[in-house]
């Protein structure tokens, strides 16, 4: 980890604090439990706060996409798996959709265009300290959700990646239904109007509108429906987050 993502985290977190302070005032004061509901959690009430489920990210004009998507974390993944389906332009590649799903499937890219296919330019905000602003095509993931029918226990989206960081431990991440289901949430098969290349997480990544770069998990190979994630990886909802970033990451 380099000092200026350090700093950044260390800065978010002061931030992040300050805002806890701010909404234990809020909680504190007479129109507070009412507003936020006594029985929602900490995170659950500063996500409120700070992005309503109904809130847009900006979407950008043609103009403004940036001449070179800069790529980051992993870059071309090692594990065999990957390998071999990247040695055939990834024609073999099949998404997972298990867990707490109605109809467990997996699906093709092609199986995933028929679902739904979309377009949008938005600015990918790293914590590193820097931004990219890219087109991106792909399926709502709403669309798949709908399509394998999510049970009703299920809280969260798991996705698993095909890349091992240190230790071989794979990079993850996840987001609650809310931030699943939001508008602007793509399985992007697509960047500029090119396949995603690999260095950006072909042949699918996530892109959310409202989160931080290390919430877009490249290199997907499953998406998990769990109850809970305190199973999953350290227990902390993703790769960054069990080395001690915070799990919302909302921008
Ligand atoms: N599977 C996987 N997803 C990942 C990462 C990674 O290393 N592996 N890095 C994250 C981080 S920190 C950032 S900033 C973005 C970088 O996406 P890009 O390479 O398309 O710029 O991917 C995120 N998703
Ligand atoms: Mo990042």
């Amino acid at each position: 980890m380099t000092d200026r993502r350090g700093f950044l985290r260390m800065t978010m977190m002061g931030a992040a604090g300050l805002v806890l302070a701010g909404c234990d005032r809020i909680s504190q004061s007479s129109w507070g439990p009412k507003v936020l509901g006594s029985a929602e959690g900490l995170n659950r009430r500063v996500q409120a706060l700070l992005a309503p489920s109904s809130a847009m990210a900006r979407e950008y004009s043609e103009a403004d996409i940036s001449a070179v998507f800069r790529a980051n974390g992993t870059t071309m993944p090692r594990a065999a798996a990957y390998q071999a389906l990247l040695a055939n332009q990834f024609r073999d590649y099949r998404l997972s959709v298990d867990g707490l799903v109605a109809r467990p499937t997996t699906l093709s890219i092609d199986d995933l265009k028929a679902l739904d296919l979309r377009s949008q330019i938005t600015r990918h905000d790293c914590v590193e300290g820097w931004s990219v602003i890219g087109k991106w095509q792909g399926t709502l993931l709403s669309a798949v959700l709908d399509h394998v029918g999510v049970e009703p226990q299920a809280r969260y989206v798991v996705f698993h990646c095909f890349d091992n960081m240190g230790l071989g431990t794979p990079y993850y991440e996840s987001l609650d239904l809310d931030e699943a289901r939001h508008p602007q949430t793509l399985l992007a098969y697509g960047l500029n109007d090119q396949p995603v290349p690999v260095a950006n997480g072909a042949p699918l990544r996530l892109r959310v509108g409202r989160q931080l770069g290390y919430k877009q998990a490249k290199y997907i190979r499953r998406i998990e429906l769990v109850e809970s994630f305190a199973t999953i990886g350290e227990g902390h909802g993703g790769y960054w987050e069990d080395q001690g970033y915070e799990w919302y990451a909302g921008i």
